[in-house]
């Protein structure tokens, strides 16, 4: 018996629950449910709706297009949801007016006992209700969805894979492998054949040097960053060891490009 209930919950104010929970039955975050880790439940403003067309948009105020979701039945869905989490969860919109979702708001969020997210859809929900229920607002990134439900769902498995026990003991420990605390991109990944259309795996992987192999996939992290994403790096003091990796990572660049050019 798990008496003790889920490490994490979360509720979902969403118009498509149905969706919602088709993604999160599948992979890391689906196990983690079934094991009862993480629960995840989800509340449809459309119940709350009490007029025959269980209307829960309309036109917005000061014209222009696309609707607005109603404060009520939204209030009572929030409310709903709300009731079932711990104390002190916050409520969170997602939307795109928030503070941007990364890996330290994962961190942030996995440390709590439970949260609210609510996905709006049109143009977004009465203002009305964010002032009165809502404590923060969260964007995934700099563009345009139709709605909350994937920004929900991004925020849930970057969450629920934090939380202990859900990975393996190797893929936890290969998250904290490299960067001391920084991120760093991945290195390259091969499996078999060892010869695909003339390219070959690179030979120290298909040796036994664990040392060696270590080595190198620090060395191709370090040079994807900087080369890919400076912006990891900027401001940030490289050990005289790095900076040796990313020298030789960089000369190796320039050869291959060079043997690649010759006629
Ligand atoms: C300027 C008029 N709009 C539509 C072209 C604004 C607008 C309304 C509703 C833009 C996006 C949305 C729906 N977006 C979300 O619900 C959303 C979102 C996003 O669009 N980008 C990044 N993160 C998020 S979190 C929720």
């Amino acid at each position: 018996m798990d008496a003790a209930g889920p490490r994490l919950a979360v509720e979902v104010v969403t118009l498509f629950p149905d969706a919602l929970r088709a993604q999160l039955a599948v992979g890391v975050v689906g196990r983690a449910i079934e094991r009862g880790i993480a629960r995840v439940g989800t509340e449809d403003p459309r119940t709350y709706a009490r007029d025959v067309h269980r209307t829960v948009d309309d036109r917005p105020y000061g014209g222009g297009p696309g609707m607005v979701l109603k404060v009520e039945p939204l209030a009572t869905a929030v409310a709903a949801a709300a009731a079932r989490l711990p104390g002190g969860s916050p409520r969170i919109y997602l939307s795109a007016q928030g503070r941007r979702f990364d890996q330290a708001a994962a961190r942030r969020l996995a440390a709590l006992p439970g949260f609210l997210l609510l996905a709006g859809r049109y143009e977004g929900v009465d203002e009305r209700l964010v002032e009165e229920m809502i404590d923060e607002e969260l964007s995934i990134g700099d563009y345009v969805l139709s709605g909350g439900e994937l920004a929900a769902l991004v925020v849930i498995d970057a969450t629920v894979r934090l939380l202990p026990g859900v990975l393996g003991d190797a893929e936890s420990a290969e998250q904290e492998s490299f960067g001391g605390g920084r991120t760093l991109l991945d290195w390259p990944h091969y499996t078999r054949p060892e010869e695909w259309r003339g390219r070959r795996v690179p030979e120290v992987l298909r040796g036994g040097d664990h040392a060696a192999i270590r080595r190198w996939r620090e060395k191709q992290a370090l040079g994807r960053t900087s080369e890919r994403r400076p912006d990891l790096l900027a401001g940030q003091e490289l050990t005289s060891e790095e900076r040796g990796l990313l020298a030789e990572y960089r000369e190796e660049r320039e050869s291959c490009r060079t043997r690649s050019s010759r006629k």
